[in-house]
């Protein structure tokens, strides 16, 4: 058994949650933090066979846009800080996933 921790954009989640259900996959969402942009997004934990891992990827995979953002540089900052000038381009996504092996899937 595999457990696939997926970061998706908070924009994206209920689409992912709802095609990872839809395929009859237990999932559990978390509120979750990116440490660069300080913003708020989701984990997904999904606990599946490892046959269904691929499945279960290009699900998270197909549900997830990739998006371009604009971020305050923090060096630098005048009183023009939140002017155009003093942004870069991120580019966010679609979906940054880890694949874990599972030791034991205990329901107690
Ligand atoms: P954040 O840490 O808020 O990062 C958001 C986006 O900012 C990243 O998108 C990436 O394009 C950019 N970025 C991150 N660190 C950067 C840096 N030092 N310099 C320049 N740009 C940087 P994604 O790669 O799609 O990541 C989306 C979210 O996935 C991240 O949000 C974080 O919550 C998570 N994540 C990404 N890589 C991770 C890792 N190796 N371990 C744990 N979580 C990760």
């Amino acid at each position: 058994m595999k457990l696939i921790v997926a970061i998706v954009q908070d924009r994206d989640a209920d689409q992912v949650v709802a095609a990872i259900t839809g395929a009859r996959f237990g999932v559990t969402r978390v509120g979750s933090t990116g440490g660069f942009l300080q913003q708020g997004n989701t984990t997904l934990l999904i606990g599946v066979e490892d046959v269904r891992v691929q499945t279960v990827v290009n699900l998270v995979k197909v549900n997830s846009r990739r998006r371009d953002m604009f971020v305050p540089m923090a060096l630098g900052a005048s009183d023009h800080a939140f002017t155009m000038h003093n942004h870069m381009e991120v580019e966010v996504g679609g979906a940054t996933a880890f694949v874990l092996d599972v030791e034991q899937f205990l329901q107690l």
